[in-house]
């Protein structure tokens, strides 16, 4: 569909047809359009831009990323068919390994995916053969089936548009946890070390912009950041926008 420019909701339409293009390819499963539909009404919530409180948590993430030894970018149906550059370009400026790891795990999707991402520059793809396959503990999705090069030895993983219960059993697992989750209220974002409440295509370039200011000697201090103040914040940005919205 042809979506004109003018339209006052163009952006987020075309983040929808990048999605439904995306489940057409057989990248996204039908639960991740549900998924991404609830994140729209979220994303409606939040102004659809980028707010203080997200930029404060990208500005934390990016640190935390480039001070990390061994981070992980995970990837599932909906990051690959929203962000396939963006993973690849963020991995590239913090060295981070990227595997697939699918909540609806299906061999066929994982390999489109690796493909999709592979087009897009990425050079290793981890989580596509089994013979590296180690469990997380205490996880019973299909998720709990990880790299054992990658999210099993990982410091930081970033795992954006997670279930709760993997994000608790990475945390467990003693791993750091950044989301992105347009939901600042979901599980995840409530368990995650840093949550950016933002719509993972806007986010990320806002992230890797943000990597390429910093450089990774700068980050031998503690990174300090406060999720549950943070998200505290977001819901207050909700709420104001809310206010906004009844007076218009
Ligand atoms: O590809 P798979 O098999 O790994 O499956 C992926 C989905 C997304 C289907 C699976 O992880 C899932 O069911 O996720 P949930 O539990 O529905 O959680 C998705 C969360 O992401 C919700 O809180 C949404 O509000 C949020 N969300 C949706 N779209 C976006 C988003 N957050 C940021 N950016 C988005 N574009």
């Amino acid at each position: 569909m042809l979506i004109p420019r003018s339209h006052p909701r163009a952006e987020s339409l075309h983040i929808r047809e990048k999605l439904v293009r995306g489940f057409q390819n057989g990248l996204v499963v039908e639960e991740g359009l549900l998924a991404h539909g609830r994140g729209e009404m979220f994303d409606y919530l939040i102004g659809e831009k980028t707010s203080k409180s997200s930029h404060e948590a990208i500005k934390a993430s990016a640190r935390l990323l480039l001070a990390s030894e061994h981070p992980v970018i995970s990837v599932n149906g909906n990051f690959a068919a929203l962000c396939a550059k963006e993973i690849v370009e963020l991995s590239k400026i913090t060295g981070a390994k990227i595997e697939v790891n699918l909540f609806y795990a299906s061999e066929k999707r994982k390999k489109a995916i690796a493909r999709v991402l592979k087009k897009n520059g990425a050079k290793e793809i981890f989580g596509i053969n089994a013979k590296f396959s180690k469990r997380i503990p205490n996880l019973d999705s299909a998720r709990r089936i990880v790299d054992s090069r990658g999210i099993f030895s990982a410091d930081v993983v970033l795992v954006p548009l997670e279930d709760g219960d993997r994000t608790i059993a990475l945390k467990k697992f003693g791993k750091k946890i950044i989301t992105f989750d347009l939901n600042p209220m979901s599980r995840t974002a409530q368990t995650a070390d840093i949550t950016i409440v933002d719509n993972v295509i806007r986010g990320m370039k806002v992230l890797i912009n943000t990597c390429k200011k910093y450089s990774r000697e700068d980050f031998t201090k503690k990174i300090k950041f406060d999720n549950k103040k943070n998200l505290e914040e977001s819901i207050l940005e909700i709420k104001k926008n809310l206010r906004r919205m009844s007076h218009a």
